[in-house]
């Protein structure tokens, strides 16, 4: 870009002028920075334009990936990264005495997903840019993202997240490409010219009006395109009419009924219900997103029987698999083709990806309430469900999997099969979720559809989780192997060498003090919590889930905390336990869990005995923005699921690419860091998918035994109900029962002794710092191939193609 320092600062000034009458001197932080980020669109524009252009004019195949999330956190600093401009801003603004780092701090995250999921997709969106590849995203423009978390009294409290409130400078509202979308009404058919025609009437028809968002490739003028849809009435004008009559409360509580379809992410990643508006969300960003991508379609002049040559669909998780069906309405219905051409090219444009097998998340709607809200489309599943089961009948001879593998069942639709049926490729999103999902819990389909099931590993942007998270370890990378990683990550294997210079070592021991003394400030600064940089930081941030198992990271602290009471001269390097967390609002257990975490927390910081040599402290809020401050100080990464149940993980690889030692269970993606960094340079504990299995099955597991054996294990049950830890005894009865009566479902019991060995033997390992370091070096050499680039590369040519 022809930017240098100077016309920066000109056009900067320019900027705050035109937006705001105002000089630098007198300007606000929150103007200076939308003026920035306005600035910084302006930039990419042309861009835009032209990769648009380009698309068209070549007739390239164009990606759209349909997910109800997208977490992509702040843009301010990806976009200066990607536009390569960063060095200039920071010139420029630090000599018109500006501190870019206090001006991003007022940009408010996207927070529009939950957690893995909605990151990846983000992660995906910067990788395909970066790759010059034509993917966009499709979802929705959410008027709240993810709540808020605040901690009060150790209990968790949501606060509402108005993130747009400020205004959002990255989006434009495109107006001009709204489309209809209709609710319910009724379904009748005539006949015309030979045909069955379908017709849809006293529908409730409302606006899609989509936002659209640049996302700016890595240093290479690619500038691709977010779209998300907001719902809005189709009459916007103000209905002067029915104020005089005395209806205005009526009018204005239409609009907000309608409105509500975008109003709100929903905040539980734990489970399905079968909520309606959740259902019209569904429906609503994936009509509006078929219905632009076909007008698109139609610019290129192309017959429509080419529709899967020039478009790949691509479903994240079940949640846009109306997609399968609505595309069917489209081409039947609008574009008159026959069921047979239009299943041949809806199968051949939709691919979906799987990314859990918990059951409580699958997805199922009640019959009646999907006909009664999509009656046209229910009739399409329908037909799609009549052609399946005879061909499964046919092909299997066996009545029992025609019931288990229908669309229909049970009085519910059955999301997951309609996806997989009306896909050309199903992937899982690690080794071994994709073995559980061919050989288990989708064995049949596999068995019917033999080439359909494919792996694709998960991966991370290392453009954000390194390149800008940690910039110091960015700098000393190029400084020793070049900057050719931040385009191909799998040089940083190059680094490799570097793990037994001594040199090296040293500098990359300091950043990681460095990270770690910068984050103690902010956490002082923030919460006012205190915290001994020269401990060991121990991180556990994700989502709050049984499954995750925080408890037994717990378990281990409070048994270390019993030794430390026992023995105040405990040899033991000191530690400092993080953990970040949002639990679903309904979420009770999972609540719980949170205040448990918070009380041994406040007991162990406050207790004088244990003089600092371990602390516990819950990050409030864990988000895009806090991961970027906390990812980079790690340096013991807890992955410690029940074998079987982490489809993947991302934090993982996150933890592994900024230095720290992965403590893991043989889980999900895991697995496959263990086989890059080799057994040396990790830390594995716990039973395996096989043992897990193999008391599923047999019923064979009986928690009371750990209990009744373990004597700290009953110590640490026996404090939930006792006044021990200075709450009432009935606070954490709960969390008791489900370990005790209820069987302790995720093996948190079982696991409990080898987790323990596990954390002494990051004790021991740690005490030779050489190794140690050597270990983590090795651990960022590897890490490139768990770069989204990798990923998107196989999806590209595995599945777009
Ligand atoms: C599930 C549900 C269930 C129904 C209600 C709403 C809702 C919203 C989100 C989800 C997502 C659950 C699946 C999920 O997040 N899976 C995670 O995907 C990551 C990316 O593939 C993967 O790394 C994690 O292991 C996996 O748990």
């Amino acid at each position: 870009m022809l930017i240098n320092k100077e016309t920066f600062k000109q056009d900067f000034r320019k900027k705050l002028i035109n937006m705001y009458a105002e000089d630098i001197e007198e300007s606000s932080n929150s103007h200076k920075y939308f003026a920035l980020a306005s600035l910084i669109r302006d930039y990419a524009s042309e861009n835009w334009l032209k990769t648009n252009k380009k698309y068209t004019n070549n007739k390239e195949k164009q990606i759209y990936y349909f997910s109800m999330e997208f977490l992509i956190g702040r843009l301010l600093h990806s976009n200066l990264l990607n536009l390569g401009i960063m060095d200039i801003c920071n010139e420029a603004l630090t000599e018109l005495n500006i501190d870019l780092d206090e001006i991003e701090e007022v940009e408010n995250d996207a927070g529009l997903g939950n957690g893995g999921l909605g990151r990846l997709a983000a992660c995906f969106l910067d990788s395909m840019a970066s790759l010059g590849i034509a993917g966009h995203g499709n979802g929705i423009r959410y008027t709240y993202g993810l709540f808020e978390q605040q901690i009060i009294d150790g209990y968790q409290v949501e606060v509402s997240d108005n993130w747009l409130k400020k205004g959002n400078m990255w989006e434009v509202r495109k107006e001009n490409k709204a489309v209809q979308i209709h609710f319910g009404g009724n379904v009748t058919t005539t006949m015309e010219n030979g045909r069955l025609k379908f017709l849809e009437h006293d529908c409730e028809t409302i606006l899609a009006v989509p936002y659209d968002t640049p996302i700016i490739g890595y240093d290479n003028s690619t500038v691709n395109t977010l779209r998300l849809w907001s719902a809005e009435p189709l009459n916007k004008d103000f209905d002067f009419a029915s104020f005089s009559r005395g209806e205005y409360s009526k009018a204005t509580e239409y609009k907000a009924l309608i409105e509500s379809i975008s109003q709100v992410l929903y905040p539980d990643d734990s489970r399905q219900e079968g909520k309606i508006l959740r259902l019209k969300q569904q429906y609503f960003f994936v009509s509006a997103g078929l219905q632009s991508i076909l007008r698109r379609y139609k610019k290129l002049k192309e017959p429509i029987n080419n529709f899967h040559k020039y478009i790949a669909i691509h479903i994240n998780d079940t949640h846009p698999s109306l997609a399968v069906a609505e595309l069917m309405r489209l081409l039947i219905d609008e574009e008159n083709l026959t069921w047979e051409d239009a299943w041949y090219i809806t199968t051949n444009t939709i691919a979906y990806t799987n990314h859990t097998i918990m059951s409580e998340a699958l997805e199922k709607w009640p019959i009646d309430m999907f006909k009664r809200l999509l009656p046209r489309i229910y009739m399409i599943v329908e037909e799609i469900n009549r052609r399946l089961v005879n061909e499964v009948r046919e092909k299997f001879k066996d009545e029992n999997k025609v019931t288990a593998m229908s669309i229909i069942g049970n009085g519910q639709i059955r999301m997951a099969h309609l996806a997989i049926v009306g896909s050309h490729s199903v992937n899982g999103v690690a080794k071994l979720h994709t073995e559980l999902l061919k050989y288990q819990e989708l064995k049949n389909f596999n068995d019917f559809y033999p080439n359909k099931f494919n792996n694709k590993t998960n991966g991370i942007t290392h453009r954000r989780w390194l390149l800008q998270a940690n910039p110091k370890l960015s700098n000393l990378i190029t400084e020793s192997i070049g900057d050719h990683w931040i385009k191909e990550p799998d040089k940083l294997i190059e680094l490799k060498p570097f793990s037994l210079d001594t040199s090296f070592r040293e500098k990359f021991d300091k950043i990681k003090l460095e990270n770690k003394i910068a984050f103690s400030n902010y956490a002082k600064a923030t919460y006012g919590m205190d915290i001994d940089p020269n401990s060991i930081f121990d991180v556990q941030v994700k989502r709050l889930h049984a499954y995750k198992r925080q408890l037994l990271n717990l378990f281990n602290i409070m048994d270390l905390y019993r030794r430390l009471k026992e023995n105040p001269n405990l040899d033991i390097i000191p530690r400092t336990f993080f953990f970040g967390a949002k639990a679903a609002p309904s979420y009770y257990l999972a609540k719980k869990n949170i205040k448990l975490i918070n009380t041994v927390a406040y007991k162990i910081n406050n207790d004088p005995q244990i003089n600092g040599k371990i602390k516990v402290f819950f990050l409030p809020n864990y988000s895009v923005s806090l991961a970027e401050k906390i990812i980079p100080c790690a340096q013991v990464s807890e992955q410690i699921s029940t074998a079987t149940k982490e489809a993947s993980g991302t934090g993982n690889m996150k933890l592994m690419m900024n230095g720290a030692l992965t403590l893991a269970t043989l889980d999900g993606a895991n697995i496959e860091i263990r086989d890059a960094v080799g057994d040396g340079n990790i830390v594995i504990f716990g039973i395996t998918k096989e043992q897990v299995l193999d008391y599923t099955k047999n019923h064979s597991y009986n928690s009371y035994e750990y209990y009744n054996n373990d004597f700290r294990i009953k110590l640490i049950l026996d404090s939930l109900l006792n006044s021990s830890l200075g709450v009432s005894p009935n606070e954490f009865s709960d969390i008791h029962n489900s370990l005790l009566k209820n069987n302790d479902e995720y093996f948190v019991l079982r696991d409990f002794a080898s987790y323990v060995e596990a954390q002494n033997k990051i004790d021991s390992l740690y005490r030779n710092r050489d190794n140690w370091s050597k270990s983590c070096i090795i651990n960022v050499a590897n890490s490139g191939i768990f770069s989204s680039d990798n990923t998107i590369k196989q999806y590209y040519e595995e599945i777009w193609k």
